[in-house]
């Protein structure tokens, strides 16, 4: 960490000349008191976070329970990521598309300049560089935020490759992410989140949570990402990412886009039930996944993060035992309750309920309140080095090859547990028909089905027609396509119970997703594709009842007529630029339907 007084950019730790001018011009206009470079030493963060408790950013949690673990409360307005102050800031209106805001680059700047112009007077800039990838990845992108943040400085310093090596992979180049980030009121009429995607800039303002704060992420691993990604040929995805090893060693690679807080890092840190003997799972990446055709045909995966932001309620010991181990060190807990003795607590982990605990807000809270004692956005912040199934080819500069990919949302009805699509296009079609009811990661109201394409609504960063004409081109750079599936864990029964149990139980659909990519099992084909024969569907050792899981699998006629409805609705909104495969699709579709 260097920094000076007052006296323009600081010390610098680069001199890229182009970096060192566009931190100027921030400093001219943010006019902080101090400017720091980071430098992702250990040093460093140990300082910063003394600095965050004594500031009250941080609480220090107890340290005997959980070393160099910390709580932070948010401002209770600023909880998760604001879809509707989010824009994306393109030339034309078109670029952007029907599904995101739009503002004009000139009117963005000019708005959100006014509001940053002195917006650090008393304040510290961090000059937070990062690489988005594995150092000497021919995928990775560096980024530098500039921020008034410590919660942001040590989250970045979680989730990305951080530091000194960022700067010293940039060298004297000009292509780098300029994220401008300042904090400012965390009023919510002064919040923005821009994107420039042709200047490859973010500016975000008013806001320290999450995906609108770490610049990193959302911004331009997705919004930033997808558009560059189409311009170069490779594709950014709100994807998890696992290697799949069965008892004879063979790893096979699976994606799967779920939409936020529908059971990425869930499915990423999956512990096979004990009928799996012999099987691993490997954690490559828990919620973004950048690929590229490789020169052997195949679509080869990085994973651009270097740490998990994951949902804290639900997770205990049975649902996801990996995050547990994860986060039981160096760790910041965002909104989570802290128990007396400075342990956390969120709805849904192990053991009883406390009698008494301090809740998100800092409010004291006793058991049987009607209130949520966490957020239920409420979150951990932990280095992907501590997770004990960490894929060892999560450094691997080319990635992994992905055999399968799977689409998947949070349906209380009408989807069924998993199908496989006909081939490309069709999966295509089934990516972009996704729905999904909302959950607490977005402000708004929650449990509604909305229409999530690929899981990307809120983060693709052009026009979503477009998009998809850019997947349904991928064939022509990938010999070797991965298969196509949909799941969907979160049917419920009439009673309100989920059909199927989920999380490690979620292995058995794994496995004859894999087989089926490795096309050594079959399938009936069905008007929606391709479903598991019972016999070679492994339900043996579950405690779940076989009515429940056939409910799981059914197909309902006419729940699923409804279901085109509502999809040919979202592809008149889409209509400009729709795919003509992908109308063609849901046409096919429901002739199938309208046969029986
Ligand atoms: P983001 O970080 O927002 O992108 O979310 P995510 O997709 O990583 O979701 P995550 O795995 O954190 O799961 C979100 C919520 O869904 C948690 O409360 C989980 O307990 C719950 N969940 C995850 N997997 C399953 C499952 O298989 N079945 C059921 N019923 N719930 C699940
Ligand atoms: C999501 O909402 O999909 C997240 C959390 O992964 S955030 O970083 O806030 O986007
Ligand atoms: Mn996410």
């Amino acid at each position: 960490m260097s920094s000076a007084l007052a006296t323009g950019i600081g010390t610098p730790l680069s001199r890229n000349a182009h970096l060192l001018s566009w931190i100027e011009e921030c400093v001219r206009l943010t006019k902080p008191d101090r400017v720091v470079w980071c430098d992702g030493s250990a040093a460093e963060k140990d300082a910063l976070t003394r600095e965050a408790v004594r500031l009250g950013i941080l609480i220090p949690l107890n340290q005997k329970k959980l070393p160099g673990c910390y709580l932070h409360r948010s401002n209770p307005n600023d909880v998760a990521r604001t879809e509707q102050l989010t824009f994306i800031c393109t030339r034309t209106v078109k670029e952007a598309g029907p599904t995101n805001n739009w503002m004009s680059p000139e009117d963005a700047y000019q708005k959100l300049g006014r509001l940053f112009d002195g917006s650090m007077s008393g304040r510290t800039l961090y000059v937070v560089p990062y690489v988005m990838g594995p150092f000497g990845s021919p995928m990775a992108k560096i980024g530098v935020e500039l921020t008034d943040s410590i919660y942001v400085v040590l989250n970045m310093g979680i989730m990305t490759r951080m530091g000194q090596g960022a700067l010293d992979a940039l060298g004297g180049s000009s292509d780098f992410n300029r994220g401008l980030h300042c904090t400012l009121d965390v009023n919510p009429d002064r919040r923005f989140i821009c994107h420039f995607p042709e200047d490859n800039t973010v500016w975000s303002i008013g806001s320290g949570y999450g995906g609108n704060a770490l610049l990193g992420k959302k911004c331009l691993a997705l919004r930033i990402g997808s558009y560059l990604g189409r311009r170069e040929g490779w594709m950014a995805e709100h994807m998890m990412i696992v290697g799949v090893e069965d008892p004879n060693g063979e790893t096979t690679y699976v994606a799967a886009a779920f939409p936020s807080a529908c059971g990425k890092t869930n499915f990423a840190m999956l512990i096979p039930p004990k009928r799996f003997h012999g099987w691993k799972v490997w954690t490559v990446g828990d919620d973004i996944c950048w690929m590229r055709p490789g020169p052997d045909g195949r679509l080869w995966a990085i994973n651009p993060e270097a740490g998990y932001f994951g949902v804290a309620p639900g997770t205990n010991q049975a649902t996801n035992p990996t995050a547990m181990r994860t986060i039981s060190k160096d760790t910041i807990y965002t909104n989570v309750a802290m128990t007396p003795d400075g342990d956390v607590w969120w709805e849904g982990k192990d053991g009883e309920v406390p009698e008494e605990l301090v809740d998100w807000q800092g409010r004291p809270w006793k058991k049987g309140s009607p209130e949520k004692a966490a957020h239920a956005n409420s979150r951990f912040t932990s280095p992907m080095t501590n997770n004990p199934n960490l894929s060892p080819h999560v450094n691997d500069p080319e990635g992994v090859p992905i055999a399968a990919i799977v689409f998947g949302g949070r349906r209380s009805t009408t989807v069924p547990l998993v199908v496989q699509a006909f081939n490309w296009v069709h999966g295509v079609y089934m990516g972009a028909t996704l729905g999904s009811e909302t959950t607490a990661a977005t402000t708004g109201k929650v449990g509604v089905v909305r229409r999530d394409p690929m899981a990307m609504l809120p983060f693709c960063g052009y026009d979503m027609g477009t998009y998809f004409d850019h997947w349904l081109d991928m064939p022509k750079s990938i010999r070797d396509l991965p298969k196509l599936f949909q799941v969907n864990w979160f049917r419920r029964g009439d009673d309100g119970r989920f059909l199927w149990p989920g999380f490690g139980e979620n292995m058995r659909v794994l496995k004859w997703i894999i087989d089926r990519a490795h096309r050594r099992t079959g399938g009936w084909e069905t008007a929606l594709g391709w479903v598991p024969h019972q016999a070679e569907f492994d339900l043996s050792g579950m405690s779940v009842s076989l009515e429940d899981v056939d409910e799981a699998e059914s197909i309902d006629i006419e729940a699923w007529k409804v279901e085109l409805a509502d999809q040919e609705e979202f592809f008149t909104k889409l209509a400009a630029t729709m795919p003509r495969e992908l109308v063609l699709q849901r046409e096919l579709l429901m002739a199938r339907l309208d046969r029986g």
